[in-house]
């Protein structure tokens, strides 16, 4: 297939092409501007590329991943806390941002809330005088770091659970503490699970008050669930994106967090192109099988090979990669991680050091067709024969998601042309691999929605 073939293939209403030439030209209205774009917070919180999760809790001490809510403060005793290690090493690896499981479904605040003795307050933690949301917040900024707060809705230790209006009330007061006490929360991080409280009552969650409180008191912050509002879940928790992966959703598929049904993980994993509202995949996966520490999973920590699939599966599938790291018993990262995440760094260092566009880019990239609904064609000529392996296509999604398919194609120095890779949406950043080649010219085509954007090339070795 040439790829004039590709963009009359690929697109429903093209101009170009002697298939769709003699029809009329379809009377679309440009769509750049009625099309979705994201907010300052959200396109701030894709640049990021790569949030780390740290799930910490009395699951850590108990070896468990769901507490019931019954264990004792007193077990929350790690013996060497250092939150400043954690983002020394997040930073060092290339991370941008931090989420911390303030309260995790067992219900213990590592924060000491007025709302509950089930927290680090009755903890030998710092002899009860310890406030980790606190020290999170002060080394994730002392290193640069953007900071983030998990705050189960599902809470199995307090009575009030499945008191619905009582119960919102705590969990609005609680959140009111987080949000108002601890300066500028980059991502609230909500989701879903509803258990069964006491006597089998059912607790209704009030998802409108609590996103406005957090619009009240962070407006700045973008706000995770299943449902958005800002960032919605990718749809599994193996930390792969869809493909192709939309920013755009329709709001009416998944309306809250936890909702189940047809067509839910589908919208969550691929979008929806024609979507009226700009919600990007956040892919959250841990490092480990669990998402606590468990000294048994201490040889079970993903290789280098497996973080580096998972960036071209999240971060390469145009959304971020929010990766687990659980701190151990002790409060620090596990060594194992901490090497895997240095070594990950190192890899993507590697790999994505040398842009052979920027060194070795002589041709200047022209725009050859463009328009609405249409298809557009880059071309980048080398100044020498370089060889290639990678590729990373970038949309200014700052004006929103129009590419919906593209095919990369390479010339080699005796001039011949051959397809080297094609997919589907592009959106914040698209990575592919392929079998090394040379060439010395490379040329994207692109079939789009609404106005074709000018597209980020970028080749690697
Ligand atoms: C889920 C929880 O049930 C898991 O324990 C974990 O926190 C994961 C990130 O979200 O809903």
């Amino acid at each position: 297939m040439t790829r004039r073939d590709f963009l009359i293939a690929g697109a429903g209403a093209l101009t170009v092409g002697p298939l769709v030439a003699a029809r009329p030209r379809p009377q679309r209205p440009p769509q750049s501007q009625a099309r979705p774009r994201p907010t300052p917070s959200q396109l701030a919180w894709q640049r990021d590329e790569l949030a780390m999760f740290l799930h910490f809790g009395v699951n850590t001490f108990t070896d468990r991943e769901w507490g019931d809510g019954q264990e004792s403060p007193a077990i929350f005793a790690p013996s060497n806390l250092d939150a400043r290690a954690w983002a020394r090493t997040a930073k060092a690896a290339g991370f941008r941002a931090l989420i911390l499981t303030a309260k995790h479904h067992d219900g213990f605040c590592l924060w000491p809330t007025r709302t509950t003795k089930h927290s680090v307050a009755s903890s030998p933690f710092r002899d009860g005088k310890g406030d980790l949301v606190r020290e999170f917040v002060e080394a994730s900024r002392a290193e640069g770091l953007r900071v983030g707060l998990y705050l189960s809705p599902w809470d199995r230790n307090n009575p009030l659970y499945g008191d619905s209006p009582r119960y919102n009330d705590l969990y609005v007061d609680q959140l009111r503490e987080l949000l108002g006490n601890y300066g500028e929360i980059a991502e609230v991080w909500f989701d879903g699970a509803n258990g069964e409280g006491p006597n089998g009552k059912k607790q209704i969650y009030d998802w409108p008050r609590v996103w406005g409180e957090v619009r009240r008191l962070q407006p700045r912050a973008v706000v995770f669930s299943d449902a958005g509002p800002d960032v919605r879940w990718c749809g599994n928790e193996s930390g792969s994106a869809g493909d192709p992966n939309w920013s755009t959703v329709n709001p009416d598929v998944v309306t809250a967090p936890g909702v189940s049904g047809p067509g839910i993980i589908d919208s969550l994993q691929h979008g929806d192109p024609d979507g009226t509202v700009w919600r990007p995949a956040e892919a959250d996966t841990s490092i480990r099988p669990g998402w606590f520490h468990h000294p048994a999973e201490d040889a079970r920590v993903r290789s280098t090979d497996a973080l580096v699939n998972l960036y071209f599966r999240s971060v390469g599938r145009n959304s971020k990669l929010l990766l687990n790291v659980p701190p151990t018993r002790d409060g620090v990262l596990h060594p194992t991680d901490v090497s895997r995440l240095l070594e990950f760094a190192e890899r993507r260092r590697a790999m994505f050091g040398e842009d052979l566009v920027a060194t070795a880019g002589g041709g200047a990239i022209g725009r050859i067709t463009g328009g609405p609904g249409s298809g557009a064609e880059d071309h980048v000529t080398f100044n020498r024969d370089v060889s290639i392996s990678m590729i990373r296509l970038e949309e200014p999604i700052e004006r929103g998601q129009s590419v919906r398919s593209f095919v990369v194609h390479g010339t080699s120095a005796e001039g011949q042309t051959t397809e080297i890779v094609r997919g589907t949406t592009v959106g914040y950043a698209r990575l592919e691999r392929f079998a090394p080649r040379r060439v010395t010219q490379v040329s994207v085509a692109v079939t789009t929605i609404g106005d074709a954007p000018p597209i980020g090339i970028k080749l690697f070795a």
